[in-house]
C-alpha cells in the first residue's frame, strides 16, 4: 500500500471508530528535541538507559543517576510540544471515548493539553523519598536543582525520580486503566520500540479484544508485524497528515 494509501485507510478506521486509543513512547517527543532511549541518540554520557534506569543503579550511584536526571529535565523545561503531540491532544478533547496512555515521563502530552491522559511510567516532575519514610510523592518544578541530590522535605533522606524503573511495579490503576483503553475500535501504538513490558503488550491485547491495530514509528518494531497497519515515518508528520484526512 502506498503512503497515502495507508494514511487514507488510517483517517477511515480512526473516522468511523467510536473508541480510539493511543499508545505514545519516546518518540512521539523526539522532535520536540527530547531525546530517545534507544539507539545511538538514546546514549547519555557513555551509559544506556537500561543502566541508569533501575533501583540498583541509583543505589550504587544516586548522583550519576540525578545528574542525568537533571539534565533530562533541564532539556524538557527547554523543549515545547509538537504537532503529533497537538493532534492526539486535539482527539482527546473532540472525540468523548478518546484515550491517551504515554510512556513518556516528560509531560509533554499534558502541556499539550491532552485529557485524561495514563501515564505508565510517571513523571520526571514528581520526587518521592528513597527510604519510603512517609512522605507522599511531591511536585517539583526545579530545573537546574538547587541542590544536587534533592532531599526529602520530612526526613532529609535521598529523594528519588517519580518515575518506573525496570523491575519495579507499574501502579495498578493506570495498568487497569490501560488495559481498560484496550477494549476500543481502533488501537494505534505511536514513537515506541515495543520491547517494554507491560507496555508493549497492550497492542496484543487490544488486537486480540477484537481492535484494529496500527503502528506510526520511523523504524520497524516488534509491533509492526502484527498491527493491521504499520506507517513508517514521523509521528510529527504522519499524525497531522491523518487529522487533515479527517477534515476532508
Ligand atoms: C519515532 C520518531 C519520530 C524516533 N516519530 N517514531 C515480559 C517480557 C520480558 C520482560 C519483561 C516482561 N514483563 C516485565 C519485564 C521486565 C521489564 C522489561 O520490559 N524488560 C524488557 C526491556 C526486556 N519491565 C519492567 O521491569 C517493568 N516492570 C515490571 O514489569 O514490573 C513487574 C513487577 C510486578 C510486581 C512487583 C515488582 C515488579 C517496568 C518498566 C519500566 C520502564 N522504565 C523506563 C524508564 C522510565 C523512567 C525514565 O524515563 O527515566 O521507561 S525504561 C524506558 O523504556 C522508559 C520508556 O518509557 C520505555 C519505553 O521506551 P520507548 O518509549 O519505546 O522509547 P525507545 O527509545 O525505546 O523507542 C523510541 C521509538 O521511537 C523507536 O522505535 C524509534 O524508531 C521511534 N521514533 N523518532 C515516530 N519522530
Ligand atoms: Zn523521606
Amino acid at each position: 500500500m502506498s503512503v497515502d494509501g495507508a494514511l487514507d485507510a488510517l483517517a477511515d478506521r480512526v473516522r468511523h471508530a467510536s473508541r480510539v486509543t493511543v499508545l505514545t513512547g519516546a518518540g512521539v517527543s523526539a522532535a520536540s528535541g527530547v531525546p530517545t532511549f534507544r539507539g545511538a541518540a538514546g546514549l547519555w554520557r557513555q551509559f544506556r538507559a537500561e543502566d541508569l534506569a533501575t533501583p540498583g543503579a541509583f543505589r550504587r550511584d544516586p548522583q550519576l543517576v540525578w545528574e542525568w536526571y537533571a539534565w533530562r529535565r533541564e532539556t524538557v523545561a527547554a523543549s515545547q510540544p509538537n504537532a503529533g503531540h497537538d493532534v492526539i491532544a486535539w482527539w482527546s478533547a473532540r472525540m468523548e471515548t478518546c484515550r491517551v496512555i504515554t510512556q513518556n515521563v516528560d509531560d509533554l502530552h499534558l502541556r499539550a493539553g491532552t485529557s485524561g491522559l495514563i501515564r505508565l511510567h510517571g513523571s520526571l516532575w514528581d520526587l518521592a523519598c528513597w527510604d519510603e519514610c512517609g512522605e507522599g510523592p511531591w511536585h517539583d518544578e526545579q530545573a537546574p536543582f538547587a541542590q544536587l541530590p534533592p532531599r526529602c522535605p520530612r526526613c532529609g533522606g535521598l529523594a528519588r525520580p517519580g518515575v518506573v524503573w525496570f523491575g519495579e511495579a507499574l501502579h495498578p490503576d493506570d495498568v487497569n486503566a490501560a488495559l481498560d483503553a484496550c477494549a476500543c475500535d481502533v488501537f494505534l501504538t505511536v514513537g515506541t520500540s515495543s520491547v517494554v513490558y507491560p507496555a508493549a503488550g497492550l497492542v496484543h491485547e487490544a488486537k486480540r479484544l477484537g481492535a484494529f491495530t496500527a503502528e506510526i514509528n520511523l523504524d520497524p518494531s516488534p509491533a509492526s508485524g502484527i498491527v493491521d497497519l504499520a506507517i513508517q515515518g514521523p509521528s510529527e508528520v504522519v499524525l497531522p497528515e491523518v487529522e487533515k484526512r479527517l477534515h476532508q
